[in-house]
């Protein structure tokens, strides 16, 4: 009986923010306390800062074909489905590439990373790149997702990845708390695309039911099909930040073949004085 429970998705209550202008340290901490379910800021970031980006990745000789089963192209590293050795050793092979993206420019990536550190800071808390004996997180990855159909992401959490991620990773303690995804978009489609959100946060119970315990990907379409969801439309220079442990995919793309580009990063409270940062 009880797994035939946990196949029914629980509903969790969502919080919602979305406004036009600039992103502020106390939306961010709200998300990492887990007050605030999703923030979208429209317009967060210059056009001519996003083109810039958007040229940087497309001419990348560090753009590679992810080969992990999740469809799509990438620059930098993602800890998914690695042990820390490998992770680390990626984020450091990837580093001039990730460098590379945002060449001369005051980017936005580093900038909410810098208010952030200083906020932190200023209440006794250190934000910082997680890191091993292998080297260190980067600030962020370049990823362009290919899958076709409903969704060019599919539904998924970012936790169980953190979860399964092993005691030699120091970011394995994150996951008990909010792991914070922050997106920023340098280039989006004409049609599609969005962040499609489903008021649902797995438990561990949940994953085992649905096959994904250790990846949190894909949810199947059976499994959502009663829960409620928010579907944010996001145009170029728009920011995301979501509670990463709550459903969320990517919705189909069409349109003039204009490509969708996100800059993506993760973050949570390891211990009450120490957040980290990575991807
Ligand atoms: O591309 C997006 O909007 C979301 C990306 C995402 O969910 C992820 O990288 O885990
Ligand atoms: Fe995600």
């Amino acid at each position: 009986m009880s797994s035939q429970i946990s196949q029914v998705p629980a509903i969790s209550p969502v919080s919602i923010k979305e406004r036009t202008g600039s992103i502020n340290t106390s939306e961010i901490i709200s998300v990492l306390k887990g007050e605030l379910t999703a923030l979208h800021i429209k317009q967060a970031f210059s056009t001519e800062v996003a083109e810039e980006i958007t040229t940087n990745f497309i001419g990348s000789s560090g753009l590679r074909e992810r080969k992990d089963g999740v469809p799509g192209q990438y620059v930098g590293a993602s800890h998914y489905r690695k042990d820390a050795a490998t992770y680390f050793a990626d984020a450091e092979n990837a580093r001039p590439y990730v460098d590379a993206l945002f060449k001369n420019l005051v980017d936005p990536v580093r900038a909410v990373f810098g208010a952030l550190k200083r906020e932190l800071h200023n209440q006794g808390i250190e934000l910082r790149l997680a890191r091993s004996e292998h080297g260190q997180a980067n600030v962020c990855r370049g990823l362009s997702w290919s899958g076709t159909g409903t969704f060019s992401l599919d539904p998924h959490d970012d936790v169980a990845q953190v979860l399964r991620a092993g005691d030699d990773y120091e970011l394995s303690a994150v996951a008990h708390n909010t792991v914070a995804a922050l997106n920023l978009y340098p280039s989006m489609p004409e049609q599609g695309g969005n962040l499609k959100l489903w008021s649902h946060k797995p438990t561990v119970a949940d994953r085992i039911s649905q096959g994904v315990e250790t990846t949190g990907y894909p949810y199947s379409a059976a499994y959502l099909e009663a829960v409620p969801y928010r579907e944010f439309e996001l145009k170029t220079g728009d920011i995301a930040l979501i509670d990463g442990g709550f459903v969320h995919g990517v919705t189909g793309q069409s349109g003039d073949g204009k490509r969708r580009l996100v800059l993506n990063c993760f973050f949570g409270f390891a211990r009450p004085d120490l957040v980290l940062w990575w991807t």
